[in-house]
């Protein structure tokens, strides 16, 4: 079955002066998505409220979350998420993870393991992942949280203290840009003992010479190559449930339009045989 694309142009989980290029970026490529086979979830117009939750905007990430967990519903095969921010994935992954044990590739520059306390932004992209590791704002917890030693953090190189103290103590794997090779990241996924998987791309993984369209560039990122290379030796091995790529970023259309043809050959690797 051919994948499925679901394009959630969230931007209310960054806290960027720039969030809306977010959408810019999610329009963009859904532009080049087949459109039979492409859905939009329509993500509010206003900011929202955080209701004492510590986290930014609460009340539209937990409505566009509703709606995307709705529209993941009636996917049958692999779906593949188009953010918005990094806080897509609390859907996404939460989706596949409700229904048997997964491995998590997180191939991003951050780890997105802050906790509203921990947090210096309150913004969600910063703490997708540890909400879903059943840590953050209540009404966002997901019913099934994750195991640590199920997350494998590929690229992350720019972390807050609590997120490299939470590393450090939690037992998740974390895999560095310059140590990638796809026997690293197999093997990784072998000791989670997990046979499906998800892969979350956030497009700063990758170097800043990769791609003009970041609004966070981490030097010293991965090439598109080695993480393709690292996606198709996982679908070789493993059965991939689910995918996310966020964060797109282009200032105008013209960059959006460079830099396309380098996101279509990740998707094309997520998406193909
Ligand atoms: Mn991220």
């Amino acid at each position: 079955m051919a994948a499925q694309f679901v394009v959630v142009p969230q931007w209310q989980g960054s806290g960027s002066t720039r969030a809306m290029r977010l959408v810019d970026g999610a329009e963009a490529i859904r532009g080049d998505l087949p459109s039979a086979s492409t859905t939009t979830v329509a993500v509010p117009l206003e900011a929202g409220e955080g209701q004492g939750t510590g986290v930014s905007r609460f009340s539209s990430i937990q409505l566009v979350r509703d709606r995307h967990a709705m529209t993941l519903s009636t996917i049958e095969g692999l779906a593949i998420t188009i953010g918005g921010d990094c806080g897509v994935e609390l859907a996404a992954v939460s989706h596949v993870a409700d229904q048997g044990e997964i491995a998590l590739i997180w191939f991003d520059a951050h780890a997105d393991l802050n906790t509203p306390e921990s947090s210096p932004s309150s913004c969600f992209n910063g703490m997708v992942l540890r909400t879903l590791l059943g840590d953050g704002a209540p009404g966002l917890i997901p019913a099934r949280p994750l195991s640590p030693s199920n997350v494998i953090l590929v690229g992350a190189r720019e972390l807050d203290a609590p997120e490299d103290a939470y590393v450090a103590e939690s037992g998740i794997t974390l895999i560095d840009a310059e140590a990638l090779t796809a026997k690293r990241l197999v093997d990784a996924i072998k000791k989670t003992g997990a046979s499906r998987v998800y892969i979350h791309v956030d497009f700063d993984v990758l170097d800043p010479a990769e791609l003009e369209g970041l609004d966070n560039p981490v030097p010293f990122g991965l090439t598109t190559t080695a993480l393709i290379e690292s996606i198709r030796a996982v679908k070789d091995k493993y059965e991939l449930v689910g995918a996310g790529l966020t964060e797109f970023t282009p200032t105008s259309p013209e960059q959006a339009e460079s830099d396309l043809p380098t996101i279509l050959r990740i998707i094309g690797a997520l998406s193909g045989k």
